[in-house]
């Protein structure tokens, strides 16, 4: 008989992200709603401009707080056999969060096409908390385990053998699911929840429960301001703004918005007996992304400048409509037309070779042919490469919608500063840099189209 042999990893992302979108909703009925919401905007929506294969009923990220580096390690473990891989450093602490992130995800194009999810994972950095919460936060993480027995186990079988056959894949998805699931009682007092909770609100939710339950799901919607509008209408607690770039027609980046995180009934053990008293907590929410081109380190730099300066002069108007319009208009600095955002260099691009590619030969003089010259000839078209990963302005933001705090950002106890290197140490892994996988990617689809047209070099 035909030996069994290893699970796909991309197939096994999709069965995980099934799997984790199933119990999001069996938790989170709300989020059950908002992705009925996505589907029937998306389907009101003409999908003409969809590839073939696109999925949009698979959601497209996930996130979870993680408080120690031994947990980050093995949840970098974990998603390993998924075929997810940390790409990026995102410093949180310039937002007056105790944290930094990575995002896990597909990199190399095909397993993106085959199933892009991926999971946006901070970890808590308990040196810029203040001594006595911090001793309390280290304290309580210390005596936590998230992981099951058998979770590990099935980990260093997995390891060993590269990858699971079905039943182990089946087993290992269901205990994976168990360090993701939400708690409803907590694995701290009330005392120590509320000593956590006001030196941050995130303190709280990262070391009070047994699990690095997951806060949030986002589909991706094809119109985000339908969605919006829709979610407003079904009465959901919808986030003040859209975060990202403004509308355009050029979609770029990445723009989100989310209902709000609930409040949620939870039971805290009491120290002296083996009671429970009732208590609450804010952690879990739903969110919704549309997302738009890559930019080059030039057209991020650009983006970056832009956005200091909307937000700037959306701080000088009042609240309400004339703010976003602020925004906007600042934004109206942005190109907006894909041959501009090509020439000045601004965004990837994939280079395809054309139906008239066929029998074309170069005439000008040597043989490296500026790409200008193809497209002129109508041989080859470019195509905008997806940006895959997050904004640190607007996963600040999306944290910030979920506090209650109302005072504004700067009420940090620390000096922020980015610390890539002790992210790694704690991944045990080095993280990679988007920039360089997008370059890559407009590289080898040049090359190609180079050897395609008999030419050296585009
Ligand atoms: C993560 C927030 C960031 C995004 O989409 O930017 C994020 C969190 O709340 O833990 O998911
Ligand atoms: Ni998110």
């Amino acid at each position: 008989a035909q030996q069994p042999s290893f699970v796909d990893k991309d197939d096994l992302r999709t069965t995980f992200a099934l799997a984790m979108s199933a119990m999001y909703k069996a938790e989170v009925p709300l989020y059950g709603d908002l992705v009925r919401i996505v589907q029937e905007v998306n389907q009101a929506r003409s999908s003409k401009d969809l590839p073939v294969e696109e999925r949009l009923d698979l959601e497209r990220h996930g996130a979870i707080r993680l408080g120690t580096p031994h947990e980050l390690r093995t949840v970098r473990r974990v998603f390993a056999q998924i075929g997810l891989h940390p790409v990026d450093y995102y410093d949180l602490s310039v937002a007056g969060l105790p944290m930094h992130a990575t995002a896990f995800r597909p990199i190399d194009p095909k397993a993106l096409s085959k199933n892009p999810f991926r999971i946006f994972t901070t970890l808590l950095r308990p040196e810029l908390l203040r001594p006595e919460p911090r001793q309390l936060a280290l304290q309580l993480l210390g005596r936590r385990n998230i992981f099951s027995d058998e979770l590990v186990l099935l980990l260093g079988v997995g390891e060993e053998q590269g990858g699971f056959f079905p039943d182990q894949a089946e087993r290992f998805i269901a205990e994976a699911m168990k360090t993701f699931k939400w708690h409803s009682v907590a694995a701290a007092t009330h005392e120590d929840y509320e000593i956590l909770a006001a030196e941050h609100p995130i303190l709280a939710d990262i070391t009070c429960f047994n699990s690095a339950h997951i806060n949030h799901l986002t589909p991706r919607t094809l119109d985000i301001e339908m969605a919006e509008a829709r979610m407003k209408q079904e009465g959901l607690a919808v986030k003040s703004r859209i975060e990202g770039p403004p509308a355009r027609q050029y979609a770029i980046l990445l723009r989100q918005t989310s209902f709000l995180a609930l409040r949620e009934h939870i039971s805290f053990p009491v120290r002296v007996s083996t009671g429970l008293v009732p208590g609450s907590h804010k952690a879990r929410f739903g969110e919704i992304e549309q997302r738009g081109a890559a930019l080059t380190a030039k057209g991020r730099r650009l983006y970056d400048e832009i956005l200091s300066e909307a937000l700037q002069r959306m701080g000088s108007v009042d609240e309400g409509k004339d703010h976003e319009e602020a925004y906007k208009e600042v934004f109206a600095k942005y190109p907006d037309d894909w041959k501009a955002l090509l020439e000045q260099g601004l965004v990837f691009f994939e280079c395809r070779c054309t139906r008239s590619a066929r029998g074309w030969t170069w005439s000008g003089p040597g043989s490296a042919v500026p790409l200008s010259r193809l497209l002129e000839a109508g041989v080859v078209e470019t195509v905008p490469i997806t940006y895959e990963d997050f904004l640190p302005f607007s996963a600040a933001g999306i944290f910030r919608s979920n506090l209650h705090s109302t005072s504004g950002d700067d009420d940090a106890a620390f000096e922020p500063f980015e610390d890539r290197e002790s992210l790694e140490s704690a991944l045990g892994s080095p993280i990679s840099d988007s920039a360089s996988l997008y370059a890559r990617l407009q590289a080898e689809s040049l090359a190609k189209c180079a050897n395609a047209l008999g030419i050296d070099e585009i």
